[in-house]
């Protein structure tokens, strides 16, 4: 591979198939199904097509927490997409996200299947449907999207920027690193300021940015995103910590984020969840 130093981009760009990297194999330039596959459908309103990455898992503690609060309609399937193995490109799952990302979902509760794709997507138009995790009152719903989609605008900074560079790029470039890693202590300051002043991301409760947020920066400041905690020194935003460990005890939490998990320790996963008592038969 080229010295990055050395680097002179050529006038029109190709595509590299031996680039490299930990995602080398599903990352291309172009969208669209590589295959013909359908998506299985089970007999829930609502049908989940995710993983257990933070982006999927802010959606399955959604589910798990409108299912804990008594909203049955809630029910759902969660089907396991494997992208490591390229599941993002059957033409079914790209027939519910053209941008072939979980989580995706099909809202099959009405008269028309509707399609949701992009997380933050599903949170709102989950929240709305139930009138839960999103407030009504003009000020707090307005304190609440703007966080939620402030998480939505910064993640790719923590991910495809700190993470692809710190953890999964085949040489580190500490340009690079210096350039995600400042950022994202900056994300991580704004975190810890807000909730300093607020118990929840959006005030006194507990809402859908709370939910979109946590998954990323409550498992970085705690070691669990890149190895990076000691890096990041993500001890040090304390007000962080306590929210992350504040929200780590709800149940639905617990529940949320075993499902569509198939690594790790065998009784944090739930690979596919299709009943409440899958949670009692998954591996203890
Ligand atoms: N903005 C999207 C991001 C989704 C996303 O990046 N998903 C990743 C896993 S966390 C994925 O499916 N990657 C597969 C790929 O890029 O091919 C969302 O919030 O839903």
């Amino acid at each position: 591979m080229a010295d990055t130093n050395q680097y002179v981009p050529p006038k029109v760009w190709a595509w590299n198939k031996e680039s490299g990297g930990r995602f080398a194999k599903i990352n291309r330039p172009i969208a669209g199904a590589t295959h013909e596959k359908e998506l299985r459908v089970g007999r829930h309103p609502f049908q989940l097509y995710s993983l257990a990455t933070p982006n999927g898992v802010k959606v399955t503690v959604m589910f798990e927490e409108l299912l804990g609060l008594g909203h049955a309609g809630a029910e759902y399937d969660a089907w396991l997409i494997n992208i490591g193995e390229g599941a993002q490109f059957g033409s079914g799952f790209v027939g519910v996200n053209p941008n072939s990302k979980i989580p995706a979902l099909l809202d099959r509760s009405g008269p028309e299947p509707i399609r949701v794709f992009e997380s933050g997507a599903i949170l709102l138009h989950l929240a709305e449907k139930f009138g839960a995790f999103l407030p009504s009152e003009p000020k707090m719903r307005a304190e609440c999207l703007s966080w939620l989609f402030w998480q939505v605008g910064s993640a790719p900074y923590l991910g495809g920027g700190f993470g692809h560079f710190y953890a999964y790029a085949p040489t580190k470039i500490e340009y690079a690193i210096d350039r995600f890693a400042m950022e994202v202590k900056r994300q991580l300051d704004v975190l810890d300021r807000r909730l300093g002043e607020s118990e929840y991301i959006a005030g006194a409760d507990y809402t859908i940015a709370d939910m979109a947020i946590w998954p990323w920066y409550g498992a970085l400041v705690k070691g669990l995103l890149y190895e990076a905690g000691e890096f990041l020194a993500g001890r040090e935003y304390a007000h962080v910590n306590r929210w992350t460990d504040l929200i780590a005890k709800r149940p639905a939490v617990k529940r949320g984020r075993m499902v569509n998990r198939a690594w790790g320790d065998p009784s944090s996963q739930l690979p596919e969840r299709h009943d409440a008592s899958d949670f009692e038969k998954a591996a203890k």
